[in-house]
């Protein structure tokens, strides 16, 4: 139950607070509100606060230099003369000469890989506390105090790899904490991304590990952001080869359409058999979302989640997006629910 389920949330994940993403060729209000996080708070308050875990079991997933880069990208754009939210305007395609400029636009073209993630004056602080947002709420079920633990975490994480920021995300909460689970003993471990857009950050970060199973369900990156991941025939690389499953699926997607694919990815899951799942939530597969096009209503999530809690494993419930605001906490306390 949603009113029992040990859960995490921090304020200072608020600090980030984008102005404006590119879209569709203009700048558009950023979709990504603190409000998203805060309706949620209100709604399912008490949260436990976050416990600062440091920055080691971030480094065991980002790169020393991306994570230097992310603390101060907004202080060096301050220091070119730049007004409001750092951005890039320039990428390296892939297969460049991996170059080490000074040039804050170039590191920003380095360190990213599209123009609706924003470095805020609040970006870094935010996604620190995100991650140990994850990391605290993954502490009791490590411990085996806890069946199934929540943290509500924002910015949300699972576009961002080892080096990279992208689609709203900066560091990789899930992935902190599926290799902070590992790190702990748990010889599997599972992550499971129900959002609506494909988490290529995670499925980067763990493609060529065989311990680290990612099972996603989202809409087609034929049709949908982010495109160049997510596609079918990616099934991981080396050790890992057979330890990615994704099913992406069409834009209108109802949610018997849904189960269905979820139910592979569930039987996937239970043939790697993980001591422990973590599952990257989106509530934006919600037919009222404003970016999305799923077709699952607010009644359907307790039952979504159901299917999930059937596994019988230990579980970190990581949030990740959904973006109408209105009906986010509705859908959210639903999914709980169904735990
Ligand atoms: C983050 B998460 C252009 C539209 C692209 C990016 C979506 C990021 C979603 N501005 N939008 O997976 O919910
Ligand atoms: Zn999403």
């Amino acid at each position: 139950m949603a009113a029992s389920m040990f859960r995490v949330f921090d304020p200072r994940q608020l600090a980030h607070a984008p102005a404006q993403e590119f879209h569709n060729g203009g700048w558009a209000p950023h979709a990504d509100l603190p409000a998203r996080a805060a309706n949620i708070a209100d709604r399912l308050a008490p949260f436990e606060p976050a416990r600062d875990l440091g920055r080691t079991p971030i480094l065991r997933v980002h790169t020393p230099e991306y994570v230097d880069f992310l603390e101060h990208a907004h202080a060096d754009w301050r220091a070119a003369g730049r007004p409001g939210d750092a951005i890039g305007y320039a990428w390296p395609v892939v297969g460049r000469r991996p170059l080490n400029l000074d040039r804050i636009d170039a590191r920003l073209g380095r360190f990213s890989y599209d123009a609706c993630t924003p470095v805020t004056p609040g970006t870094w602080e935010a996604s620190y506390w995100a991650a140990q947002t994850a990391l605290t709420a993954l502490q009791p079920v490590l411990d085996g105090r806890e069946r199934t633990s929540f943290a509500l975490c924002r910015p949300p994480g699972h576009h961002a790899g080892a080096d990279y920021l992208g689609g709203y995300c900066y560091l990789n909460n899930a992935a902190i904490a599926a290799r902070a689970a590992r790190d702990a003993g748990h010889a599997r471990v599972a992550v499971l991304d129900v959002d609506y857009h494909h988490g290529n950050g995670t499925q980067d970060i763990f493609l060529d590990d065989g311990s680290v199973f990612f099972a996603s369900i989202h809409a087609d990156p034929a049709s949908d952001y982010p495109f160049f991941w997510g596609h079918a025939d990616e099934r991981g690389v080396g050790e890992g080869e057979g330890a990615n499953l994704n099913l992406p699926l069409p834009r209108g997607t109802t949610f018997e359409a849904y189960v269905a694919a979820l139910d592979t990815a569930l039987e996937a899951v239970a043939r790697f058999d993980p001591s422990l799942l973590v599952v990257s939530f989106g509530a934006d597969t919600f037919e009222g979302d404003p970016i999305s096009h799923f077709r699952i209503a607010t009644g359907d999530y307790p039952r979504l989640a159901e299917r999930i809690a059937a596994l019988g494993r230990p579980t970190l419930i990581v949030m990740e997006g959904g973006y109408a605001v209105d009906a986010l906490a509705d859908n959210v306390e639903g999914f709980l629910s169904g735990f």
